[in-house]
């Protein structure tokens, strides 16, 4: 049973938002269909690692199986240190007859995978401030605003929080086109400035709205830039002061999208971003495309920022809260 919405957002009415007893059932089902869209839509990943660990299901652990597991991980991009990390595990395990066959080292094996999913900092997304804001930001075309479109709706249809959308990414006409288009179907409220305009402005004018409008949640959508185009970077230090100016405390959460699709390189962007601007957060997209979903485990490992969503796809519900116990056994089972 996957983790759902209710679980990564605490609200002030209650974490258990959306519901009594009654709704259990109904909220269990809705669980099942999330785990299997997630291992359906991240079948990619899954098929080139569950080969290796099928083939070992039935055989002796020896030498071999060491390195087709550790090739299998490496080419999954979890990373050659977190990779040496597990299979040297498994290999002590196994030396101290804790594993005697395939059945049980992938069943340790998706332990150990959720164990480094998970960092020491929390994974959840606190929203009792009032209103809360989050901040999102990232390389270009890495899935921000579709990301924050598609949070928009979930917050307002499922949660039923009181949202306003922002668009600071003032650089293209189509970028605050595309995300009032998200507000539209998402029936939430959006704040764009004139043409051009500065991106303080706009975040400043959202987090207003926010107050005025008593918000739950307010979520700016920011221009796509790389960590090495240092006036954009300032820019952003430049959006999070306007934002802290207007609400002590704010932004509570900066979020930065992830593309999965890159890989390694998308972790060294990560690592970059969160040198310049501080991140509390990863949304990891477009794990749908790629063999390499591994690097949810490297990024996870090795920048300490939790991964707290996960984009499997382009449907409204391919943006999920993310589960390291879920991810794991999404992968191999
Ligand atoms: N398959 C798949 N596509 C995704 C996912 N997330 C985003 N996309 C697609 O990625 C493309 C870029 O998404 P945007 O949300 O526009 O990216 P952005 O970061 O806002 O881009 P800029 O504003 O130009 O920096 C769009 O075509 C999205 O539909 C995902 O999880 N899976
Ligand atoms: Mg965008």
């Amino acid at each position: 049973m996957a983790r759902d919405w209710q679980d990564l957002f605490i609200t002030r009415d209650g974490a258990a938002g959306g519901g009594g007893a009654a709704d259990e059932p109904e909220r269990a089902e809705k669980r099942r269909g999330f785990f299997r869209r997630l291992r359906e839509n991240m079948r990619r990943t899954r098929d080139a690692l569950s080969e290796e660990i099928q083939a070992t299901l039935f055989e002796d652990l020896d030498e071999e199986t060491w390195e087709r597991l550790e090739e299998a991980l490496i080419a999954a991009d979890v990373g050659a240190r977190t990779t040496a990390e597990v299979v040297e595990q498994l290999e002590r395990e196994a030396q101290r007859g804790d594993l005697s066959g395939g059945e049980q080292l992938s069943a340790r094996l998706t332990e150990l995978l959720a164990d480094i999913a998970r960092t020491e900092r929390s994974d959840r997304i606190d929203l009792t401030p009032a209103p809360t804001v989050l901040l999102v930001v990232g390389v270009n075309g890495t899935g921000k605003t579709t990301s924050v479109g598609k949070l928009a709706w979930h917050l307002r249809r499922e949660l039923g929080q009181n949202v306003v959308l922002g668009a600071a990414d003032t650089f293209r006409a189509a970028a605050v086109e595309q995300l009032e288009v998200w507000s539209e179907r998402a029936g939430v409220t959006f704040v764009k400035g004139p043409a051009e305009s500065d991106p303080g402005s706009v975040a400043y004018e959202a987090v207003a709205t926010g107050v005025r409008e008593g918000a739950d949640v307010v979520i700016i959508d920011t221009a796509g830039r790389l960590h090495t185009q240092d006036n954009l970077m300032a820019e952003l230090t430049k959006v999070r002061r306007v934002i802290a100016k207007q609400l002590p405390g704010a932004p509570h959460e900066t979020l930065i999208t992830v593309d999965a699709t890159t890989g390694q390189n998308g972790l060294r962007q990560a690592r970059l971003f969160a040198e310049a601007v501080e991140v509390s957060g990863i949304v990891l997209t477009k794990l749908d495309g790629t063999a390499k979903g591994g690097i949810a485990l490297a990024i996870a490992r090795e920048l300490g920022i939790p991964v707290k969503m996960i984009g499997i796809g382009e449907q409204l519900e391919d943006l999920r809260p993310f589960d390291a116990d879920d991810f794991a056994r999404a992968l191999l089972s």
